[in-house]
C-alpha cells in the first residue's frame, strides 16, 4: 500500500538523490551548504534532452533518514554523484533504497568513485560504479546498467565547450521557509557578492600538483569553456532570473593567460552587467602576471579573490609542494592591500580576499604557526578562511597519511565540522589557543602597529574542511 501511494507521486522508476547533510537545505548550518551540485545539473540535463526523464529527492531536504526511505519507495533505480564527504550519507542512502526497494538497481559516480574505489566496492548496496567523468556514458548507463560491468571507466567531454547548458530548474528546490532568500534555481548570497548568485564553471582542472589536493592527478585534463559560451549562459539567467553575481566554482580561474585576456576583453562589454565575482588564484601568478591580475580586478570586477596562501612559512609550503613562497605570498598581499587603497580612494568598492589558510599540516612547528598568522594580519582586505588541514583520498599527502594510519577521517566519518580534529598525533589543543588570539603577542612580534592592534581572535573563521 506504502509503495503505490509513493509511486502516485513519481513522474519516473529513476530517481536521482543530492547529497548532503540531512537537512541542509531546510535550516542550512551555513551558506556554503546550500550550493548546488554542477555534476548532478549536468548530467539530469544530459539525461533529460535525451529523453531519460528522472525525478529527483534530496538528503539535504530531509532531517530524518525515515522521511528519506518513505520517498524512496517503489523507485527503480536510484543515482548519486559520491565526493568524500558525502560518502557516509551516500552509504546510508543506498541501503535504505535496498531495504525498501529490493529489487532496485543503485548506480553511482563521483569522485570518490574515482579516488577511493576500495570503498566504493566495500558497499554491496551499489550495483554500479562509473568513475570518472559521465557525461558522454550516463545515458547509456541508466537505460541499460545490466550492460555495465560493476565498475566502469567514464568518458567525458574533451572540452567544456561540448558541455550542455544545465538546466538549473533540475537542481533541488530549498525547503518552503528558505525560498525567498534562496533566489531558486539561482542561489544565494554567502555575503561575497550580492544575491541572485550564479555559480558557474569556466574550467575544470587546476595544473599544479599541491600535495593536500593535486587534483590533475585524477581528473583529466579538459579544454577550458569558450569566453562567449560562459558570457552567453550569464545572460541568458541575466535576462530569465536576473543575476546579482557570480562564484566561479573554478579550482583555479586564473590560469590560461590567453583566455583571461579574452575575459577582460569581451566580459565588459557583452556582459548585461559587469557581475562581481569570487574566483581562485596563486600567488605566484599574481607575481608572474600582475598587469593580468590588476586588470581582472579593476576591469571585470574580480573583487572576492580567493587564494590559497595556505601558510606563511617557507618550509611548510615546500612541504605542501605549493610552488608558492612567502615572498609570492606577501606580494600578492601587498600588491592587493595597494589596488585595494587605490580604489577606495576613487570612491570604488575595495577588492578582498578570500585568504585560504591551513593549520595543524603535518610537520607544522608553533613557529610556522606564528608566521601565517602573522601574514593573516598583514591583509587589510580579507575574509579569512582557516581550516585544519584535512587528508582527503586523491591527494599524495591524503593517501600517504592514511596508508599510514594517522588519518583520523575514516571512511564513515569524512564529515567534518570546522573544530574536528582530522591527523593523529597534532596538537589541536594548540591551534585551538592559537586561534583564540591566546599566542597573540608571539604574533605580533615584528608586525607594524596597525597589523598588531588588528584583533588576534580567529575562531570564527576556521571553517569545514
Ligand atoms: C564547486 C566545488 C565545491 C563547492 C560546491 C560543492 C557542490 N555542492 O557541488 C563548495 C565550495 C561548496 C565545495 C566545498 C568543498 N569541497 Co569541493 N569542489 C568543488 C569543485 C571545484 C568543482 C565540483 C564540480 O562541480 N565539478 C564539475 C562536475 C561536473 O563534476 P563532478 O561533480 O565530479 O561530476 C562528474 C563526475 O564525477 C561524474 N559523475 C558524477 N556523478 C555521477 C553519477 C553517475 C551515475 C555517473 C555515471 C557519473 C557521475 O560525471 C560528472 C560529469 O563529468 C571540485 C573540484 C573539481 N574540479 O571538480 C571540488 C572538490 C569536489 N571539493 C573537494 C573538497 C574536499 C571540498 C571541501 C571538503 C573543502 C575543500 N577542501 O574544498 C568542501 C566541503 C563541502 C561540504 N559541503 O562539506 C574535493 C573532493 C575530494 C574528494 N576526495 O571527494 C574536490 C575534488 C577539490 C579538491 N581537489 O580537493 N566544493
Ligand atoms: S590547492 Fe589550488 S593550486 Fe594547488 S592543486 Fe589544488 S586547486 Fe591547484
Amino acid at each position: 500500500m506504502l509503495k503505490f501511494l509513493a509511486k502516485l507521486s513519481h513522474k519516473s522508476d529513476i530517481v536521482w538523490l543530492d547529497l548532503g547533510d540531512l537537512g541542509d537545505l531546510v535550516y542550512p548550518d551555513g551558506p556554503h551548504e546550500q550550493w548546488q551540485d554542477h555534476g548532478l545539473g549536468l548530467l539530469r540535463t544530459i539525461l533529460h534532452q535525451n529523453g531519460v526523464i528522472t525525478d529527483l529527492l534530496s538528503t539535504r531536504l530531509v532531517t530524518n533518514w525515515d522521511t528519506l526511505r518513505r520517498q524512496l519507495h517503489g523507485y527503480n533505480m536510484l543515482i548519486m554523484n559520491v565526493r568524500s564527504y558525502t560518502f557516509p550519507i551516500a552509504h546510508q542512502a543506498a541501503k535504505i533504497f535496498k531495504e525498501v526497494n529490493p529489487d532496485g538497481i543503485v548506480l553511482v559516480g563521483g569522485m570518490h568513485a574515482t579516488v577511493a574505489l576500495d570503498e566504493m566496492l566495500g558497499v554491496s548496496y551499489f550495483d554500479k560504479i562509473c568513475r570518472g567523468a559521465g557525461e558522454n556514458i550516463i545515458v547509456d548507463m541508466v537505460k541499460d546498467p545490466h550492460a555495465f560491468e560493476r565498475v566502469t571507466v567514464g568518458m567525458g567531454a574533451k572540452s567544456m565547450a561540448d558541455w550542455l547548458m544545465i538546466d538549473r530548474t533540475l537542481w533541488p528546490k530549498p525547503a518552503r521557509r528558505l525560498r525567498r532568500n534562496f533566489h531558486w534555481p539561482l542561489e544565494p548570497s554567502c555575503g561575497w557578492g550580492p544575491p541572485p548568485v550564479a555559480t558557474i564553471l569556466t574550467s575544470r582542472v587546476c595544473p599544479w600538483q599541491c600535495v593536500f589536493c593535486n587534483e590533475n592527478s585524477y581528473i583529466p585534463s579538459m579544454g577550458r569553456k569558450p569566453v562567449d559560451m560562459v558570457i552567453d549562459e550569464l545572460n541568458y539567467l541575466d535576462n530569465k532570473y536576473g543575476v546579482g553575481s557570480i562564484v566561479i566554482h573554478d579550482s583555479m580561474f586564473f590560469q590560461h593567460p590567453r583566455w583571461l585576456n579574452e575575459w577582460i576583453e569581451k566580459y565588459p562589454r557583452k556582459a548585461n552587467k559587469i557581475y562581481p565575482y569570487w574566483a581562485a588564484g596563486r600567488s605566484d601568478t599574481v607575481r608572474q602576471w600582475p598587469d593580468l591580475f590588476e586588470a581582472l580586478v579593476r576591469e571585470t570586477n574580480w573583487d572576492t579573490i580567493s587564494i590559497g596562501f595556505e601558510s606563511g612559512s617557507d618550509r611548510i609550503l615546500r612541504l605542501l609542494n605549493k610552488e608558492c613562497t612567502e615572498d609570492d605570498n606577501y606580494f600578492a598581499i601587498e600588491f592587493l592591500n595597494r589596488i585595494a587603497d587605490d580604489m577606495e580612494r576613487e570612491g570604488k568598492k575595495p577588492p578582498k580576499f578570500w585568504a585560504n589558510i591551513m593549520l595543524g599540516i603535518p610537520g607544522e612547528t608553533h613557529e610556522d604557526a606564528f608566521k601565517t598568522m602573522r601574514m593573516v594580519k598583514t591583509m587589510r582586505h580579507v575574509f579569512p578562511s582557516i581550516s585544519y588541514y584535512a587528508p582527503y583520498p586523491g591527494s599524495a599527502l591524503g593517501y600517504q597519511l592514511i596508508a599510514e594510519g594517522k588519518s583520523l577521517m575514516s571512511k564513515d566519518n569524512y564529515h567534518r565540522f570546522p573544530g574536528d580534529e582530522k591527523v593523529k598525533g597534532i596538537d589541536y589543543g594548540f591551534y585551538r589557543d592559537l586561534l583564540a588570539g591566546k599566542y597573540d603577542d608571539e604574533v605580533n612580534k615584528g608586525l607594524a602597529s596597525y597589523q598588531a592592534s588588528k584583533s588576534g581572535v580567529f575562531s570564527e573563521a576556521l571553517i569545514k574542511a
